[in-house]
């Protein structure tokens, strides 16, 4: 990576200049949306606008929402009244007309939905310096998404000033420092101001403003501090509740904020937020600005720089903004291409570290990011595609941390999941629909085209089952994946129904997700079911299930069941059971796609056939759609193994759905996008869903030559590669547990050899075709390279 400052213009804080892991911009954000700059430690974000006389720093906690419980008319979705029959009713009349209107059926299954709620915005953080000139030169804003650190600077009346930002987890506060190379050159006013939808009451006493209250919607608790430290100068806390600095060197802001919310069923609330609020700004403040930074640096690095990816990309000297612009216009040169897609890449791994780390909620709808009390979809968590979209790249690009809230609010919604299978299907186990909520929402409500999704749940547990088979920690499969998955794998044993046209096992009443209509064993519901219960009979063995009856009911269950895979007449792996399939219909959803990816039923090596029909599917929904439908498809493309339309996928992400802060836009902006772009990234360069480690399966012609180091295969195993003329040239395989592996690479279809690193003798190897096995040993390294490369140098 180069760095390469722009012309004229210094790194804002006095560091080195932009590098190709930061965006940068030569204005002020005036939207939210398109333009400020996201940071956040997972249970706070802040996007920074970066004004010179007024600096907007709109800030988030997670757990801010209204709905639930105290939210006039909540009722977690389930039915309020005993439907005995609604769900028969509704299979034999698609056993009767094989295709049923979606309005009929919510009208007997749906209901309409109260007290959901949506994310909240908190607050702002306002500072304005009235004695800035109204003149500036060398303005800069940036994120340092290596750093994690956002940062202003500009020029005024011959000072140059400089604002830093960042989300510390090690502290849980967001820090802000103003500085100037002039003493006693800052003075500003700190203020916070709020929605309107709360009650607040805000006061300032010795440089700290508080600022607490309720919501109007459900009565949670909320509560932010901001303490102002100044070097130099004087301060005045105004009985307004802001706080005034006058001739200060520096200035340091320390936020904390919390809410009583509690991810505990049925009631969500804990503890009062105000003790821990105050915990941890007196903490911070009470830390030399340095060591509160270099405590945040340290802790995201650790994550952030496991991964590298070079593709030749050089990071033209221009703001990020005209880089994406000159790449929609097809102006921009291979290495600035390059430069943005790697950044892009990257920054879907700092956006998952910025939203999702251990002890709060996952990343929603919109990561923790929100400037508004009505977000699109209540920036919530969609579990038809968007949530478990938000991490596919956790695993894969080696951030398996940031997937504990996920798995942390998953394990939530047992509770109130249990009390919606039950009273809406009268099934033992548990289940979520197409969106929940912080608050248990597992029932349903009543938009004809999204309230049936019963499947969420078998899906979400995809992730758990997922994580043990990178990480082969045993404990968490035992523990937590396969009770889990046992439950759900209940839910569907009472729930799958004989579809009398051929025998086999189905869900019913089934719906292709946002598409319909209503019929019986649409692809994706067979398809997610089966998934579970290969998941769960694996597992099974691994921990030793020792009920046998249990056992055998999967067994029997999976030779019994419809697996969700049939060619159509044109060729299309079909959405639904009967070809109905449309050639002409782009719709975003490839919910039958489903078991090409995130599943592993299609695969061009092992099911070409279906792989084709796949292909099919996907060339005739086209390269359109929203953000995360654009995401999706890099992914699929890199399943097959077409590198090329991957990269267009990726090419179109970028061009047609991304806004200049780099926020996936569906639109409106949506993360969803963001981290199913990075997953693709990753999956286009390594694969192991088969259980190989399948090296550079899908490589584009325009990343020919390259070298990435840090992605994470299936087996617990680290890889890192180099290639050339798209032909790997060097391998490297950290294996974390041992255990036979299976590696498959171009790179053995010629002379190689592989070397144990620690011992520094060759690997004996078995070969078939591109794949080569052999044993590997807990914590060793092997290097496998092309003997081609050795001898030719
Ligand atoms: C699903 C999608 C929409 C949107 C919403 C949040 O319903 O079909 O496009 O992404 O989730």
């Amino acid at each position: 990576m180069t760095d390469v400052p722009a012309p004229g213009l210094p790194g804002p804080l006095g560091g080195p200049p932009p590098s190709g892991m930061t965006l940068w911009y030569d204005k002020p954000a005036t939207d939210w949306e398109s333009q400020s700059l996201p940071i956040g430690n997972g249970a706070l974000g802040a996007s920074v606008f970066g004004g010179v006389r007024a600096e907007r720093l709109q800030f988030n906690e997670k757990s801010l929402w209204t709905g639930g419980p105290g939210s006039p008319g909540y009722d977690f979705g389930d039915w309020t009244t005993p439907r005995p029959g609604a769900i028969d009713e509704v299979r034999q009349r698609i056993d009767a007309d094989t295709r049923v209107d979606p309005s009929w059926v919510a009208g007997r299954l749906g209901q309409p939905r109260s007290g959901f709620g949506c994310y909240q915005p908190f607050g702002d953080v306002r500072l304005s310096f009235p004695d800035a000139p109204a003149d500036h030169t060398d303005y800069r804003r940036q994120l340092d998404i290596a750093d994690a650190t956002a940062g202003v600077a500009y020029t005024a009346a011959g000072v140059r000033h400089t604002r830093e930002y960042f989300a510390s987890a090690p502290d849980n506060v967001l820090v802000a420092r103003l500085t100037a190379d002039r003493p006693g050159g800052i003075g500003c006013t700190v203020s916070v101001t709020t929605a309107s939808n709360r009650s607040r009451r805000l006061s300032a006493a010795y440089g700290r403003i508080t600022f607490r209250g309720r919501l109007d919607d459900n009565g949670l608790r909320f509560e932010a501090q901001v303490q102002v430290v100044h070097t130099g100068g004087t301060r005045v806390d105004n009985d307004d509740g802001t706080v005034t600095v006058e001739g200060a060197d520096a200035v340091t802001l320390i936020l904390a904020a919390g809410t009583d919310y509690a991810d505990d069923h049925p009631t969500y609330r804990g503890d009062d937020p105000h003790a821990a609020v105050t915990a941890r700004v007196d903490a911070a403040a009470a830390t030399p600005y340095p060591a509160l930074r270099a405590a945040h640096v340290r802790d995201h690095r650790k994550l952030f720089r496991r991964l590298t990816l070079d593709i030749g990309q050089r990071m033209p000297a221009v703001p990020t903004d005209q880089l994406l612009l000159s790449y929609r216009r097809g102006r921009a040169d291979r290495a600035a291409r390059t430069a943005l897609e790697v950044l892009f890449f990257q920054y879907g791994r700092y956006l998952l570290i910025a939203s999702s780390r251990a002890g709060s909620l996952p990343a929603n709808l919109q990561g923790v990011w929100n400037d508004s009390t009505s977000p699109p979809w209540s920036a919530d968590y969609h579990t038809n595609i968007n949530f478990q979209m938000n991490y596919w790249p956790a695993e894969t690009t080696n951030l398996a941390e940031t997937t504990l809230p996920f798995f942390d609010h998953v394990d939530a919604m047992v509770a109130p999941g249990r009390i919606s299978a039950r009273k809406i299907y009268d099934n033992r186990g548990w289940v979520v629909h197409n969106e929940t909520n912080p608050f248990g929402f597992t029932g349903v409500h009543d938009h004809p085209t999204s309230f049936w999704m019963p499947e969420a749940g078998a899906w979400l547990a995809q992730h758990y089952h997922e994580h043990y088979r990178f990480t082969r920690d045993e404990t968490f499969l035992r523990e937590r994946a396969y009770p889990l998955m046992k439950e759900l794998a209940r839910f569907w044993l009472d729930e799958l129904v004989v579809d009398p046209r051929d025998g086999r096992l189905v869900v019913s009443p089934s719906f292709s997700p946002e598409h319909g209509d209503f019929s019986a064993g649409a692809s994706m519901s067979q398809q997610i079911v089966w998934d579970l219960l290969t998941n769960v009979s694996e597992a099974a063995a691994t921990v030793g299930e020792p009920d046998a009856a249990f056992r055998d009911r999967i067994a029997e269950t999976l030779a019994r069941l419809d697996p969700g895979l049939r060619v159509g007449s044109w060729g299309q792996l079909r959405e639904w059971k009967d070809d109905w399939d449309d050639e002409g219909d782009t719709h975003r959803h490839v919910s039958h796609l489903f078991g090409l990816f995130p599943g592993r039923q299609i695969c061009p090596l092992t099911t070409p056939g279906y792989a084709r029909a796949a292909d099919v599917s996907l060339t005739a929904r086209g390269a359109g759609g929203t953000g995360w439908s654009k995401a999706w498809k890099i992914n699929f493309w890199a399943r097959l193994r077409h590198g090329n339309h991957s990269h267009r996928m990726l090419s179109e992400l970028l061009r047609s759905s991304t806004l200049d802060n780099l926020w996936d836009n569906h639109p409106p902006f949506q993360i969803d996008g963001n981290f199913g772009a990075t997953a693709g990234v990753a999956e286009m360069l390594l694969q192991s869903h088969r259980g190989v480690v399948d090296v550079l399966p899908a490589l584009p012609d325009d990343w020919a030559d390259g070298s990435v180091r840090g992605l994470r295969a299936r087996g617990d195993v680290t890889v890192d590669a180099e290639w050339r003329g798209r032909t790997a040239t060097r391998i490297t395989l950290t294996a974390g547990s041992g255990g036979p592996l299976r590696v498959r690479s171009t790179l053995f279809d010629g002379r190689f050899q592989v070397t144990d690193r620690a011992t520094r003798r060759p690997v004996d190897v078995t070969r078939d075709g591109s794949e080569i096995r052999f044993t590997a040993t807990a914590g060793h390294r092997y290097v496998a390279e092309s003997l081609a490369r050795v001898t030719t140098g």
